[in-house]
């Protein structure tokens, strides 16, 4: 299992799960009926078994896997969950659907994975008995994805989604706008997509998602249990708004389309009025189809634009992010800023930002470029990404404790981790998938487990085991040496 849960207890026997089986949701919540559904199609993929959802009572013959809605102290935690599980019954347990949702996730992991040459002659599949106690260790375990270096299309994100949604991610930061492209339509500024969306780095067609097919992410990620975060990176990073719309533009150069891979060149004007009924608009058209408490205002980088005017800029634009309803989230030097104390701070580069944030009273989200971020390299081999901050083989990126990262940020002041994905050099769902998986499965286990429960040794194996299901959803994971695969194999599961 990955992340691995709090507590774990076997009892040495198990559930049979066969054609007989059937799921059964509670009546209390409606959204328990589509997690069975969730559940039996997810089971159909892995073992090719139908399994009803609350059939008729002459029906019912074999076990039963109940998913229960029950208000308890122990489940007080949205994502909380627990499973008994004995020898006729599986029975998960859930205040919310949401925790359902993640010990859906569990009970997937602990169906055993059958290799396909065997898997005609199966007649049932052992699910070890016991009980599983579990709820995350940080509310907020992201990924971010770039779209503005490369544009990835819905259909990308959404296989993404699926995969991350198994171990338990819940949020997904899209950095939607940057330097080489603007891809989030905005229709009282039309310009920015038809201009602004037209390239990406390397100079290819670029793209953008109109605000239906943003929606649609939104949807799809909603049903997963994730939630999705907008950026609109600004005053800097913002050369393609800037193409598009030259009156914003403040770096006193006429804007050209970029498509190489420079930062900290551009920055919007931040006198003009229009700049802040601009920021205005995007805003409101963007938090408007954002169910989602966060708007990330980027703020990262912005080395042509002075000081104190950037000061300035992200003192209005949080007044602007509130105005819509929205918790402003930004790149840690937004903290160099007069920000409320409700703004989180995304640390990434400076340890000194995350202190000011801890100072202020700001949450902080760790995404420390030296272990959490996606796009360096796994090694000077490596195919894809870039090393400036560091390579991060498998075990590097697994072995660190966020609760003791930077000195002078403890539990409290954590909000949670992300892990950025930026797209400088990746343009594909395989090039991504090449530089996300295996290492953010170990982010989910840094972000959900306890420090307990994370040992290097035993995830390793752990993390080896999950060749089948990656191989299955046909993730192009990067087979780093350091773990011994188990490929096409039958894997017998061990709680
Ligand atoms: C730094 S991380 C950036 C991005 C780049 C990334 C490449 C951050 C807030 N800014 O603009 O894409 O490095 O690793």
């Amino acid at each position: 299992m990955i992340p691995y849960p709090l507590k774990v207890s076997a009892t040495n026997s198990a559930f049979g799960l066969d054609k007989n089986s059937i799921i059964q949701t509670s009546d209390k919540d409606e959204s328990f009926a589509e997690l069975g559904h969730f559940l039996s199609k997810k089971i159909k993929a892995k073992i090719n078994l139908d399994i009803p959802v609350n059939p008729n009572k002459s029906n019912r013959k074999g076990n039963v896997i109940y998913i229960n809605q029950i208000d308890s102290d122990d489940l007080m935690n949205m994502e909380a969950y627990q499973l008994n599980i004995t020898n006729d019954t599986v029975m998960l347990s859930a205040s919310t659907s949401e925790g359902a949702f993640r010990g859906i996730q569990t009970l997937r992991q602990i169906i055993p994975e059958i290799s396909n040459d065997t898997l005609s002659e199966h007649k049932m599949w052992l699910i070890p008995s016991g009980k599983i106690e579990d709820k995350p260790n940080f509310e907020f375990r992201g990924v971010m994805l770039d779209v503005a270096r490369h544009f990835f299309s819905v259909q990308d994100v959404k296989k993404f989604l699926d995969v991350l949604a198994y171990y338990k991610i819940n949020v997904m930061h899209l950095h939607l706008t940057d330097d080489q492209g603007w891809r989030i339509e905005i229709k009282s500024w039309p310009k920015l997509t038809e201009v602004g969306g037209s390239t990406e780095v390397g100079g290819e067609s670029g793209g953008f998602y109109t605000q239906e097919d943003y929606k649609d992410i939104v949807t799809y990620a909603a049903k997963r249990y994730i939630t999705i975060i907008p950026e609109v990176d600004m005053p800097g990073h913002t050369n393609a708004a800037s193409v598009a719309y030259p009156i914003l533009n403040g770096n006193g150069k006429t804007p050209k389309l970029y498509t190489g891979t420079k930062v900290g060149f551009s920055t919007f004007d931040t006198k003009k009025d229009t700049v802040y009924s601009f920021i205005d608009d995007v805003i409101r058209e963007i938090s408007a189809i954002t169910p989602g408490p966060y708007f990330h205002i980027g703020g990262d980088e912005s080395h042509v634009t002075k000081k104190k005017d950037y000061i300035y800029f992200v003192n209005k634009v949080e007044k602007i992010v509130h105005k819509y309803n929205k918790q402003m989230i930004g790149w840690d030097e937004i903290m160099t800023a007069d920000v409320d104390s409700n703004a989180i701070a995304q640390f990434w580069a400076e340890p000194k930002n995350a202190l000011a944030a801890v100072k202020n009273k700001s949450k902080v989200i760790l995404s420390p470029a030296t272990k959490a971020y996606l796009d360096m390299k796994y090694d000077t081999l490596s195919k894809f990404g870039l090393h400036w901050a560091a390579y991060i083989p498998v075990d590097s990126a697994y072995i660190w404790s966020p609760e003791n990262f930077v000195k002078g940020i403890s539990k409290k002041d954590i909000l949670g981790i992300e892990a950025p994905l930026w797209s400088e050099t990746i343009s594909n769902i395989d090039e991504l998938e090449y530089l996300a998986f295996p290492r953010v499965i170990g982010y989910t286990e840094l972000s959900w487990s306890t420090e307990e429960n994370r040992d290097w040794k035993k995830y390793k194996i752990r993390l080896a085991n999950q060749a089948s299901f990656l191989n299955r959803m046909n993730v192009k994971f990067y087979h780093s040496d350091l773990i011994d695969w188990q490929e096409g194999k039958d894997v017998p599961i061990k709680p």
